[in-house]
């Protein structure tokens, strides 16, 4: 009798054990435990320190993921491997995800520091209602420049980019979208062209910014600038701005043919497996002084205006980052060009990298 209640501890003891570990694995690993809330974010776009914050403030549990590019992204989410509660695609993307039905509706009772938000970036035609969408960052895609490597060279526009002069001293952001747009805006296209003569032009052009570009790359164009490895970048607006913080001889200008305006939002995956805590975490990125102290931290510009009061007036009156309407007027949104055509401007931008090899 005794061994018989010793073996019958024994195995209770055992599936106890396993049954705890199981928990464990599922709080640590998340992906679906009530406790965790998971989030898919681009790489160097949040000052971590508020994920600790958010912890302590609320209980959740937060694991973080990051990618590069809107459709990595989109790709990583569509096949579903990993439930996201919580992601943060540019607004082109949105209006796909939307499209595809990857997004479920926000409640709006649930975030209540929306009313933070300037009017300016609600309602916009990705999304009409912000009824998938809250904003996150935004800012324009420019040209970040090293004036003391390239003496007396200017770049008021993206044709100064193809200056024989700067063989070998551009880095450019790995973003099909941003790349491909240099080189339709360059010809005076719109960045959205869906003219296959204009898509072909402009990777031809594109060919020929070879022999200038150094390298093709990702956040570590931040750090290869403010190291002076090169002369010139195509930045985000952000990048550029941290690039500048720790290397105060660079600049940063839009060129005058235009360029793209965009917005990164934070939207609720439908395949999320904490809803509750995804408007948690949604909510409190929108809390201005977390928005204010992220801004500051990440060096992006905050749609949050309440925030914008806080922050210090060197940043929020730097027209580079939070450019006025005239400059504005001047920029393209990217809209979604739909699967067939995203796929081919990513064709087009990967035969570019091929042919630099
Ligand atoms: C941050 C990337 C910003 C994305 N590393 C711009 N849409």
């Amino acid at each position: 009798m005794k061994e018989l209640t010793r073996a019958f501890v024994a195995v209770f003891a055992v599936s106890f054990g396993l049954m705890y570990l199981v928990h464990v694995l599922n709080a640590s690993e998340g992906y679906g435990g009530d406790n965790t809330v998971t989030v898919y974010n681009w790489g160097d776009y949040i000052d971590e320190e508020l994920i600790e914050r958010f912890e302590e403030e609320t209980g959740y549990k937060v694991v973080y993921e990051t990618f590069d590019s809107n459709e990595a992204m989109f790709t990583k989410i569509s096949q579903g491997g990993t439930s996201y509660d919580v992601a943060v695609p540019s607004e082109y993307a949105v209006a796909r995800m939307i499209e595809e039905n990857m997004l479920i509706p926000l409640d709006h009772g649930k975030l209540p520091n929306l009313v933070h938000i300037d009017p300016r970036f609600l309602d916009l035609s990705f999304d009409p209602g912000n009824r998938y969408s809250v904003p996150y960052f935004w800012g324009t895609v420019g040209i970040a420049f090293n004036p003391a490597l390239v003496p007396g060279k200017t770049f008021e526009s993206w044709n100064d980019l193809w200056d024989p002069d700067l063989e070998n001293q551009i880095l450019l952001i790995d973003g099909a979208r941003e790349v491909m747009g240099m080189g339709l805006n360059s010809l005076g296209y719109s960045l959205n062209s869906t003219n296959e003569e204009e898509l072909l032009a402009a990777k031809e052009k594109l060919d020929l910014l070879t022999p200038n570009v150094k390298a093709i790359v990702g956040d570590e164009i931040k750090m290869l600038m403010a190291q002076e490895e090169a002369a010139v970048a195509l930045v985000w607006s952000g990048d550029a701005a941290e690039i500048m913080w720790e290397n105060e001889n660079i600049d940063y200008v839009v060129p005058e043919e235009g360029s793209n305006l965009w917005f990164d939002t934070m939207v609720i995956p439908t395949t999320a497996k904490n809803v509750e805590g995804a408007h948690a975490f949604i909510n409190f990125m929108l809390d201005p002084e977390a928005a204010a102290q992220n801004a500051e931290y990440v060096g992006y510009s905050t749609p949050n205006k309440t925030a914008m009061e806080i922050l210090p007036e060197d940043i929020t009156g730097d027209e580079r980052f939070y450019p006025d309407d005239e400059l504005v007027a001047r920029l393209e949104v990217y809209e979604n060009l739909g699967k067939r055509m995203l796929a081919r401007y990513n064709d087009l931008f990967l035969e570019f990298k091929m042919h630099r090899k």
